[in-house]
């Protein structure tokens, strides 16, 4: 059995058992990053979100060279909104809620282009896909038993956006017990603010819900 490889991550080097690690890649989805798309339509700046494409993307050939499990995430809901609370369906303009027609399908309905990943990350087959229908990863998903059944014990967490879905789905993970390194360059907000202060709550206190470390680190470890 190969040993743990120490990570210089924030706030303090970590031991990584890359057989008991998985490599999660939060909703990089074309909702989210593709121009003219709901986030574009909400105002936002997609490029913050594209920047994150070509350094998860290099990650994610190095997680599988390493035969590392790997495991996408989307947010998103059934077509008749059965599984959308109010509370989230009535948020936000009304021209631009979840379900209405956008330009890529309707906005975050399972099964529509926009709802989908990527080209760039695209699962490979077999790679595992959660669905998701909240913000953290673990909610109404089996993502517990799958990260149970492989022997999961390490998370790399990445993929969009920081201060939401990657934190939730990180804090998720820390109180179930997963040592959880998120990736710093490999994920992003809309926020230039959020992103810096998102990444910086994760490690302070000590690393009071997990730790970053940049791609490189990691790269360099699992090759
Ligand atoms: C958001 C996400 N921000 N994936 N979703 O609504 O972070």
């Amino acid at each position: 059995m190969a040993e743990p490889v120490m990570i210089a991550a924030q706030p303090a080097p970590l031991d990584l058992d890359l057989a008991r690690t998985a490599l999660v890649i939060i909703d990089m989805q074309r909702d989210f990053l593709l121009p003219g798309g709901f986030g574009e339509s909400l105002g936002n700046d997609v490029t913050l979100l594209q920047r994150v494409v070509a350094p998860l993307t290099e990650l994610l050939a190095a997680a599988r060279a390493a035969e590392m499990l790997v495991i996408h995430t989307r947010e998103g809901h059934l077509p008749d909104l059965s599984d959308c609370p109010p509370a989230k369906l009535n948020r936000g303009a009304p021209s631009q809620r979840i379900g209405d027609p956008g330009v890529y399908g309707r906005i975050l309905i399972r099964g529509e282009y926009g709802h989908d990943i990527v080209d760039e990350l695209a699962p490979a087959a077999g790679e595992v896909v959660i669905d998701k229908p909240g913000k953290g990863a673990f909610y109404a998903t089996d993502l517990d038993a799958v990260l149970a059944e492989h022997g999961i014990t390490q998370l790399l967490v990445t993929g969009v956006t920081t201060e939401v879905c990657v934190h939730t789905t990180t804090r998720e993970a820390n109180d179930r017990g997963f040592e959880c390194i998120v990736v710093s360059d490999c994920v992003g907000s809309y926020f230039p603010e959020f992103q810096r202060v998102g990444l910086e709550m994760i490690a302070a206190q000590g690393g009071i819900f997990g730790w970053t470390a940049p791609s490189g680190v990691l790269i360099a470890a699992l090759t």
